[in-house]
């Protein structure tokens, strides 16, 4: 039987792949085929896993934080050391005088004042600049009749002495329709070199251009012009007058 069996395995071998049954069909022995055409290469494989954490960072640097409030107030010093004693206080008598003292001058003030405001509502126009007052009744005349008709008030011949006056004597020329205003300053007792009626050198002026001129040889007095600017005079011109108090 055996022998019969391996010649059936030794037939269908040669009659290679042509027959009905296979070898693995049959129970005769298998041999190795011709090696297959290597296959493509797979897809790639999945991602691996997390690695392990790392080492631990370095110390951060330290952080800046924002200024606290100020503190609390802290408590009150121990008291300072006892002053000297003080000088003797004034007696009864002197308190008194001294407060009759002020009290002359608080009335002398006010009497003095009080004496220029009721000269000023003497004349027909006024205005105030600064502690002083500019006056005039409209009063047309020389320079003698000016200084006559201002002393006989009580008062000077106007004498700008700063830009403030000179501009609120234009605004009374103005009221006055006056082309020039005597003012009191001359050159009489020394040509050229002007000086205040005390005698006093002027500490403004705001002359002209080309002025003063001394016209004809015979210009000793002053007028300031309704523009504001000055010219020396002849003192026999007739202008208006304005006084000072
Ligand atoms: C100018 C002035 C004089 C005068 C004459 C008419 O020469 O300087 O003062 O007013 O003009
Ligand atoms: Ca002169
Ligand atoms: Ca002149």
């Amino acid at each position: 039987m055996a022998l019969l069996k391996h010649q059936l395995c030794a037939v269908l071998l040669m009659m290679e792949s042509g027959l009905i049954l296979s070898a693995s069909e049959s129970s005769c022995p298998s041999y190795a085929g011709v090696p297959g055409i290597p296959g493509n290469n797979g897809s790639p494989g999945r991602d691996g896993r997390d690695g392990f954490p790392g080492p631990k960072g370095e110390k951060g640097d330290l952080g800046i934080g924002a200024q606290g409030p100020p503190g609390k107030i802290g408590p009150p010093g121990a008291p300072g050391h006892k002053g000297d004693r003080g000088s003797p206080g004034l007696s009864g008598t002197d308190v008194q005088n001294a407060l009759v003292t002020q009290l002359r001058s608080d009335v002398k003030h006010l009497t003095d004042r009080l004496t220029v405001i009721d000269k000023v509502l003497g004349f027909r126009m006024f205005k105030k600049v600064g502690q002083k007052y500019y006056v005039s009744d409209g009063l047309v005349g020389n320079f003698e009749t000016a200084q006559k008709f201002c002393s006989d008030a009580g008062a000077k011949i106007v004498l700008p002495r700063s830009e403030d006056e000179n501009k609120v004597l234009i605004s009374l020329q103005e009221a006055l329709e006056s082309t020039y205003v005597h003012v009191g300053a001359t050159d009489a007792k020394k040509e050229g070199h002007f000086v205040d009626l005390s005698d006093q050198p002027l500490t403004f002026t705001n002359w002209k251009e080309k002025e003063p001129n001394d016209y004809n040889g015979a210009e000793d007095c002053t007028a300031v012009y309704k523009t504001g600017v000055w010219n020396d005079i002849n003192c026999n011109s007739k202008w208006h007058v304005v006084c000072e108090l």
